[in-house]
């Protein structure tokens, strides 16, 4: 019977190529945590980083929770392992779920190639799109998600439509993050009755009015937002597809259950990364890959101009094709990381 010799917290701070706003505020860098879970020689890697704005936990909260965890686990049997059962915030039990399922795999030697590819889906935002520097090129891929709700309703529009007049044969998916009355969101619907969008999500300020939005509506409802909250259960059933963040909501396991419940009701499922480093991508990558059906929303690694993994993971490009890494400390960049 294999135990936990040790556990051991990082702290890294990421530079991004350019500054992002989350929760009214602009940034420069991500912060996170790296949990690396220790057994003979076999190691196993997670991401921990809430999301200003979007977690329910700060970072500080995650940190100490981290930190007593890490100190009960030491002489616990592997098997025993169990973070679902556990009321951990979301992104700690997002780390230490991807820790433990690291362990695991070192431990059987799983580095395995000949895995099936994983779809990506390009994110664009007009500011992206239209930077020469960080021009976010969409060639080869299947899907683009389409920012929008951050400008006047006729911009968006004409946006979209370029976009959709540019590429004609892909995906196009419209997130505007709850920003829309029902009346804009009808006045775009209105606008865009000749596009065949693949789905638009969070759609309205007001999810009270989701009901009224998805009989209106000609285009698929995706919810993201919404299935964190209370009374997610309300407004599931408007939904055709689920936008899931395993980072803001669920860890691995939580969100391994909620595919299963959702397939079988026939509702789509998307995994959407959360500004994670590597580490963590690695574990959106693993989920990504048991719905294979679906361009899965991992973009958000292109924005960071360093990772924690020495050499980055190649995830700019419209598939994903290698086989499942088992990280080591030696594929690490330890002058970015602070043990706690
Ligand atoms: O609104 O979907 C969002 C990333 C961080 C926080 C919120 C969101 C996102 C993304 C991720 O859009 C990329 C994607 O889902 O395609
Ligand atoms: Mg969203």
């Amino acid at each position: 019977m294999k135990i936990i010799d040790s556990v051991d917290l990082y702290r890294y701070q990421l530079p991004l190529i350019r500054p992002i706003i989350w929760k009214n505020q602009s940034r420069s860098h991500r912060d996170g945590l790296l949990v690396c879970f220790r057994s003979g020689n076999d190691e196993g890697w997670g991401d921990i980083a809430p999301l200003p704005g979007f977690s329910q936990e700060s970072f500080s909260e995650a940190q100490s929770q981290a930190t007593i965890l890490a100190k009960l686990l030491p002489e616990t049997p592997i098997e025993s392992l169990d973070f679902g059962a556990s009321n951990l915030c979301p992104s700690v039990r997002f780390g230490f779920d991807f820790a433990q399922f690291n362990l695991n795999a070192a431990i059987s030697n799983q580095s395995e190639a000949g895995l099936p590819p994983v779809a990506c889906c390009r994110l664009l935002s007009r500011q992206n799109h239209e930077d020469p520097e960080s021009m976010a090129t969409i060639d080869g891929y299947q899907a683009v998600k389409i920012k929008v709700g951050r400008q006047a309703l006729d911009e968006d529009l004409e946006f979209v439509q370029s976009v959709c007049s540019e590429h004609p044969d892909i995906d196009v998916r419209i997130d505007v993050n709850r920003a829309w009355t029902l009346q804009i969101a009808q006045a775009f619907l209105d606008a865009t009755r000749h596009v065949a969008f693949d789905y638009i999500e969070e759609p309205l300020k007001d999810k009270s009015q989701l009901a009224a939005f998805a009989r209106a509506s000609h285009v698929p409802l995706a919810l993201d937002e919404t299935l964190r909250e209370p009374e997610a259960e309300r407004y599931c059933k408007f939904a055709d597809v689920y936008v899931l963040k395993p980072t803001l909501s669920g860890g691995m396991i939580g969100t391994i259950e909620r595919i299963k419940q959702a397939q079988a009701g026939h509702i789509r499922c998307i995994i959407s990364s959360s500004y994670e480093s590597g580490i963590g991508m690695l574990g959106l990558v693993e989920l990504a890959r048991t719905i294979p059906g679906e361009a899965h929303g991992l973009d958000t690694y292109n924005t960071f101009e360093r990772d924690v993994l020495t050499d980055p993971l190649p995830l700019n490009r419209p598939r994903l094709q290698f086989g499942r890494y088992l990280i080591k400390k030696t594929d690490l960049d330890l002058s970015i990381l602070s043990e706690l």
